[in-house]
């Protein structure tokens, strides 16, 4: 990565992990989901395995790893799985960053998500059945929470293209809305009353059809975990992370939206549209730079996360909106 045209938000050579390394971990992973490979056998593998939480456990184990999109790059180093496993945003199971070992108690199965509002016909569908429709692949994408931290992840998933397509939405339908489970005994943070449970987010149709609304199935070659948002979860990596809404049971198509979970909280902070800019400050801080998990670097953001050349084309004609909050 040392070419001359390299972007801000890319760093140098030295900090970049080699694709082939990254590739023989990959097959590391295929060896031992296999069953070719002991994982328990050395404290090395268990760790390479991540093993300290139970994918093996999911049943959707056997899909994955699933073919890699080279199409769409992280321009840095991908973050390491145990900063990303680790230190989360998931306020359903508390309003802090140690959420991971609480959100083991999500009963990831069986799980129904329901597509309804304007549709041809409303239908609900289990997670492993839609998981049979829908074409997987892998693609690294950076991540940028409002916060100003930021990471970089191999997602397992497919396009929310292809489920709008399933979905079979009216013309009518302007907005998807989409929604959190709802269950305060397995996530404690959902008895804050001062919060509006269930979690919801929103796209426009056009958003959601974009090519880089991806609905999120796996990370690192498994199942994705329960505490970055399992079974099914939202990236939207030209928006801040608020966008990409987790654990989501609900997929409604509308012609009016209503206000998502964090506009509720807080309008003046948190608005509908959230995509990055490094120019437009958060009303408590400064939006220009992000610490990149798991390491010690600080780097320049970037005007929607680095994806400018593909969203762009989506937000002309609406210079009145409140876009980059
Ligand atoms: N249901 C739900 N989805 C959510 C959140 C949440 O609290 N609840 N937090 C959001 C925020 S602010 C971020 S930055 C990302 C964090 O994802 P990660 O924990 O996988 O890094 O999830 C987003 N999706
Ligand atoms: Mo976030």
């Amino acid at each position: 990565m040392t070419s001359p045209t390299r972007r801000d938000w890319e760093l140098p050579a030295s900090a970049v992990t080699p694709e082939a390394l990254f590739r023989s971990r990959r097959q590391l992973m295929r060896d031992i989901a296999a069953g070719s490979i002991l994982a328990a056998a050395s404290p090395l593998m268990a760790s390479l395995a991540g093993s300290a939480f139970a994918a093996e456990a999911d049943p959707s184990a056997h899909l994955y790893p699933v073919e890699h999109n080279p199409r769409y790059v992280g321009g840095r180093a991908i973050t390491g799985e145990k900063f990303v496993t680790t230190y989360n945003n998931f306020y359903e199971f508390g309003s802090h960053k140690k959420i991971s070992e609480a959100a083991q108690a999500l009963k990831i199965r069986p799980w129904t998500v329901v597509l309804d509002g304007l549709v041809e016909k409303p239908v609900e569908i289990g997670i492993d059945d839609l998981l049979k429709k829908m074409p997987l692949e892998e693609r690294i994408y950076r991540h940028r929470c409002v916060e100003a931290w930021s990471m970089v992840v191999p997602w397992s998933g497919f396009p929310m293209k292809a489920l709008v397509d399933f979905a079979k939405p009216r013309a009518e339908a302007k907005y998807v809305m989409m929604e959190t489970f709802l269950d305060p005994k397995t996530a404690p943070g959902q008895k804050q009353h001062w919060y509006p449970w269930p979690y919801v987010e929103a796209l426009t149709m056009q958003e959601a059809t974009h090519e880089l609304a991806f609905l999120v199935t796996g990370a690192y070659g498994k199942p994705v975990l329960p505490q970055n948002g399992a079974p099914l979860r939202l990236a939207v990596p030209w928006k801040y992370g608020f966008k990409s809404i987790k654990s989501i049971v609900r997929f409604s198509f509308v012609s009016e939206r209503s206000e998502t979970f964090w506009e509720k909280v807080s309008p003046r902070e948190y608005g509908f549209w959230a995509n990055v800019n490094p120019e437009v400050p958060h009303p408590r801080w400064a939006q220009s730079q992000e610490r990149v998990l798991g390491t010690s670097d600080i780097v320049r953001t970037q005007l929607y996360n680095g994806y400018a050349e593909f969203v762009a084309d989506l937000y002309t004609g609406l210079s009145g909106e409140p876009l980059y909050m």
